[in-house]
């Protein structure tokens, strides 16, 4: 590929090459899931110090016959965002399935694999359960629902903290978003990760296994690989810092050296002073009022919080509304 070939460049190449081409450089995370992103990823949410995976498990436990509660005894589509392996949800499905909830399970997922793994294992251990998922992006997803003449209620799970990865002015863009594609009476769980220990939170992104590190490098060998990069690893550095303030926790990529970088795919070049930083994440963090400001932003009622034990991670339940 050259550059006088742009209008074919990939999202990924454009995107990188916009990230890079700023004065304060940033690379976005949702490139961080190639198949060996997933795998560290997974190794992540394993680690005891990524506090988030648990704190959620622990919160769709306790919160499913609560969550049931709020249907009304309706009929509805349990439509998730990002299915990723669903582990989490099936907590959700088995309760759901044993109050005698009636429902059908939509998985949104980019990863074609992903749902079929994910079918494959609900299939074996509920064979009657409606499972119907859609292979799309968000909007996307949501559009073709949208337009579907079916006028049972939705459920969207919205789960892993997946909403920090934006910032709070795009959270509230997202959110109206999926506002625009439900109906009223229908409702949204999503789990947002709380304002707490700074020392707690930047534990969580700082492994001492190197996992975080690994994944966030990760994005470099990608571009090495798709766009004919030539970053050496070694000579970055993985970085995260945390703003209680704000609740933004930041990671960075940082060269240890002045760089050149080629990306030969795409016949473009960068120059890195050293410790010249790299964005490569946000994972905001949240206080309850904040998260209650939010569903008000976007055009939903708040109805209730679900905290895990220690207060570090909630699912907040809101609903179209119905007047
Ligand atoms: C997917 N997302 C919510 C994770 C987070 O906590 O921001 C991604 C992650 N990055 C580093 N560790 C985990």
């Amino acid at each position: 590929m050259t550059v006088s070939q742009t209008s074919t460049l990939s999202a990924f190449a454009q995107d990188v090459l916009d990230g890079l081409s700023q004065e304060k450089r940033r690379l976005s995370s949702k490139w961080f899931y190639d198949s060996r992103g997933s795998e560290l990823f997974k190794q992540i949410m394993s680690c005891p110090e990524y506090y988030l995976t648990e704190a959620e498990a622990e919160i769709y436990r306790h919160s499913a016959a609560s969550l049931y509660e709020a249907t009304e005894g309706q009929p509805f589509d349990l439509i998730e965002l990002g299915a990723g392996d669903g582990t989490k949800t099936q907590l959700l499905i088995e309760r759901f399935l044993a109050a005698g909830a009636q429902f059908t399970y939509r998985p949104i997922d980019l990863s074609a694999s992903a749902l079929s793994d994910l079918g494959k294992l609900i299939k074996l251990r509920w064979p009657r359960l409606e499972f119907n998922p859609i292979q799309a992006d968000y909007f996307e997803a949501l559009d073709r629902l949208g337009s579907s003449t079916g006028s049972r209620l939705r459920v969207v799970l919205f789960p892993g903290a997946n909403i920090g990865n934006f910032s709070p002015t795009e959270a509230i863009g997202m959110l109206r978003n999926v506002r625009n594609f439900l109906r009223p009476g229908d409702l949204l769980f999503t789990g947002f990760d709380l304002k707490k220990d700074p020392a707690v939170v930047l534990a969580a992104y700082n492994d001492p296994a190197g996992y975080t590190a690994a994944f966030n490098l990760n994005l470099l060998s990608r571009i090495n690989r798709e766009l004919g990069g030539d970053f050496k690893l070694d000579c970055w550095r993985h970085w995260e810092t945390y703003d209680p303030v704000t609740g933004a926790a930041r990671s960075f990529l940082l060269p240890i050296e002045p760089q050149t970088i080629v990306l030969s795919e795409v016949q473009r070049s960068f120059q890195f002073r050293a410790w010249e930083p790299i964005q490569v994440e946000i994972s905001q963090k949240y206080t309850l009022r904040e998260i209650e400001g939010i569903a008000d932003a976007s055009g939903f009622d708040f109805l209730r919080h679900y905290c895990d034990g220690r207060a570090y991670f909630t699912d907040s339940l809101w609903q179209v509304p119905t007047r």
